[in-house]
Formats: C-alpha cells, sequence, structure tokens
C-alpha cells in the first residue's frame, strides 16, 4: 500500500445506500453524487435502468429482477485505479457464487459468464478523485425481458441456479466481498492476480483481440496487475493489450 494511505472501508460500502425503482443509469447518478462529494461507500441500486450502459457507450439491458449497482471508491495513491477492475471482477464472481451457488468465470475484460453466458458485467469510470464501479447482475432477469441478441448469449442466475435469488442477500454479497477485495488489491495485488487467474476463461485460448486493423492474435496468458491482457504471439512474444473485445478461435464460431 502507498505509505500513509488511509486503509480502504473494508467492510463498509453502503453507507449511504441510496435506492431507487427506475433510473437512466446507477453510473451516472453515481458519478454525479461523487462530484459533489458523496463519501467514499456510497451506493446506488435501481430496480432497473432505462439507460444501462456498457463500456463504448453499448447499451445495458436493465429490466426488473436484475440487481443493478454503482458504487462510489476513492482509491488513494499514485496508481490510482489501474487493475481495480480484476478485485471488482473477483469479488462479483465470488458473491454470485455465494448467494447462487453457480460457477463463475471471468473473461476479460469485466464479463461474468456462468457455463459460457453473459450472467453479469462490470464498467468503472474514473471521476475526478475517485471511480465509479458499476456492476449489473442478471439475477432474476427472464430471458423474454432481453433483447434477442442479447439473450442468445445471455443467461440469469435464476435459469442457472434453478431457483429465484434473492436479490438483496446478493446485493449485500456484492458489497461484503467487494469491501474485501478492495481492501486486498490496495496491500496485495498478487492475491487478487492468483484469484483472477483461476477464474480466467481464456488462459491458453487462440484469441484475437483489439480495435479493427489493429487486432493481436495469439495465446491468452493471464493479465498483469494493472489489467493489461497478455497475449503470447507465435513469436513467443507477449504483447500487453489494455482494452478491447476478445474473439476466440473456435470450431463453432460465436461459441463464446
Ligand atoms: C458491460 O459492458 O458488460 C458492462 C455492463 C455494466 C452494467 C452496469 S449495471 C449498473 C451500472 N450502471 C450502468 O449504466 N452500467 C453499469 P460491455 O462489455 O460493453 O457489454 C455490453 C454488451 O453486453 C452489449 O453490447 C450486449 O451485447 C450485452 N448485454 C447487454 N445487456 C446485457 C445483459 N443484461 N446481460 C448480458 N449481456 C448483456
Amino acid at each position: 500500500m502507498t505509505a500513509g494511505a488511509p486503509p480502504p472501508p473494508q467492510g463498509r460500502l453502503g453507507q449511504p445506500l441510496i435506492r431507487l425503482g427506475a433510473v437512466g443509469s446507477t453510473n451516472d447518478l453515481a458519478r454525479r453524487l461523487a462530484e459533489t462529494a458523496a463519501p467514499e461507500g456510497t451506493v446506488v441500486v435501481a430496480d432497473c435502468q432505462t439507460h444501462g450502459r456498457g463500456r463504448l457507450g453499448r447499451p445495458w439491458a436493465s429490466p426488473l429482477g436484475g440487481l443493478w449497482c454503482s458504487v462510489v471508491l476513492r482509491p488513494a495513491g499514485a496508481r490510482a485505479s489501474a487493475g481495480l477492475s480484476l478485485a471488482v471482477a473477483v469479488a462479483a464472481a465470488e458473491a454470485i457464487e455465494a448467494v447462487a451457488s453457480v460457477q463463475v468465470d471471468i473473461r476479460w475484460p469485466n464479463d461474468l459468464l456462468v457455463a459460457g453466458r453473459k450472467v453479469g458485467g462490470l464498467l468503472l469510470e474514473g471521476v475526478g478523485g475517485g471511480v465509479i464501479v458499476g456492476i449489473g447482475i442478471n439475477a432474476n432477469v427472464p430471458s423474454e425481458a432481453l433483447p434477442a441478441d442479447v439473450a442468445a448469449r445471455a443467461t440469469s442466475l435464476h435459469l442457472a441456479a434453478g431457483r429465484p435469488v434473492d436479490r438483496e442477500a446478493l446485493l449485500e454479497a456484492v458489497l461484503g466481498r467487494l469491501g474485501h477485495w478492495y481492501g486486498v488489491w490496495a496491500t496485495d495485488r498478487a492475491a487478487v492476480l492468483a484469484a483472477w487467474a483461476r477464474r480466467d476463461l481464456l488462459r491458453g485460448a487462440p484469441v484475437r483481440v483489439g480495435p479493427p486493423g489493429r487486432t493481436v492474435e495469439g495465446t491468452a496468458d493471464g493479465v498483469d496487475d494493472d489489467g493489461a491482457l497478455r497475449v503470447r504471439l507465435a513469436t513467443g512474444e507477449v504483447q500487453r493489450v489494455v482494452a478491447g473485445d476478445v474473439a476466440v478461435w473456435s470450431p463453432t464460431p460465436g461459441a463464446v
């Protein structure tokens, strides 16, 4: 940890906790609150979002039944938030497993999957002096409530576990595990990396990643502690990719 940095608020996330019925995006509201000095640990949770967002402004379907929440964090130190998404992903995966008893894999950079289908996603956005951590989980979202193209690749905890999950218990678990892993991340990046690696869906897979025209092809070789994907090229050289979407070369196109 950075010398002199205050310890993160382990286990104290959710003070205050702002609950809403419908909202545009919990990340947007959390950002506005953070800009007006909301304390670290402030949480916004909504029953549904009318303008839920993924990365690059992509729409995030957020009907009733899901867990849509955002947490204001204010990490201290020079390295700011690099790699924080790794800790968030591990926390969300553990929370889901604790509440729904299904195994969760992580697909770089920010997808949570159950049996190869996306059950949740993370959206971390910087704000002056902090980070908004957005977490979306299809807890009890019926597939009919999702756009058809999304439903084809997604699942819900209800579907995967064969029973509805308690969204309140899920929120509590998410905040509890996030408090824990945020603390670990501040002091022991290697532990976060090890936990992430155990859930790494892509490790050893042939991948193609990066923006059009600048794609990198090789074998996924885990992540660095700043969150960059390591891709081992045919030459043996490892190239770091900091952002993008991953395609896996698969005999069944679109299988992941
Ligand atoms: C993500 O983006 O996966 C990040 C999602 C973060 C959502 C949370 S909810 C609380 C907070 N408030 C917000 O406004 N956002 C955060 P990305 O990797 O860009 O994935 C987006 C893609 O996932 C879309 O283009 C769809 O293909 C797919 N998708 C959309 N809605 C989905 C859903 N409910 N379940 C599974 N996949 C979905």
